[in-house]
């Protein structure tokens, strides 16, 4: 089993303060706002994607964004790679995300906590042989950001990354998974 473990730690002092303060009273946003509204410097906010092959994929990119929230706490949920994140308790607002399902609009300065799982899919058209997707983040010069890693069907996965600079971030599959394999990839736009 092979977990990205890329958090923060946000243990220590931090970590004590939020559970005095939660002990107040557990609450929720359950608003919907709009990335543009946000006014924040910087944010930390939850991305939820799943992967899967282009060929049954609804926006024809193999990553589908899910959800999308900003993280009203400074500690992360629980989270289990069968089950993954846990949001009971979570204070959070969740906030529209960009409308094809794959870009990510952010500004420099922002930490993103992915939560992505790999889908499984009985289709023809997934290759043979393969574990899972895979997945990498590179920056706007090209550079590597984060490193492939791979995500074993039917496993969620989670990473932890801040983006410093504005301009076109890409995340992309790095296994070939189907002939739709080089349509699998999306945008960070950051400014
Ligand atoms: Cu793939």
């Amino acid at each position: 089993m092979q977990v990205p473990k890329r958090h923060i730690p946000l243990v220590g002092i931090l970590g004590i303060i939020v559970i005095v303060a939660a002990g107040g009273g557990i609450y929720y946003y359950q608003f919907v706002v709009s990335h543009t509204a946000a006014t924040y410097v910087p944010s930390h906010r939850l991305v939820f994607i799943n992967a899967t092959i282009v060929e049954v994929s609804p926006n024809g990119h193999g990553f589908e964004i899910t959800n999308t929230a900003f993280l009203n706490q400074s500690n992360l949920p629980s989270f289990s790679s069968s089950t993954g994140p846990n949001m009971t308790g979570l204070q959070h607002t969740e906030y529209q995300g960009n409308s094809d399902n794959s870009t990510i609009s952010i500004h420099p300065g922002d930490t993103i906590t992915f939560y992505i799982f790999s889908k499984s899919v009985s289709d023809p058209r997934q290759a043979m042989g393969i574990a899972g997707h895979g997945f990498s983040i590179s920056t706007p010069s090209g550079s590597v950001l984060v490193p492939s890693t791979t995500l074993t069907f039917g496993q969620w996965f989670t990473m932890t990354v801040t983006f410093p600079d504005s301009g076109t971030y890409t995340y992309q599959c790095t296994i070939f998974c189907s002939n739709g394999h080089p349509m699998m990839h999306g945008n960070i736009q950051s400014g």
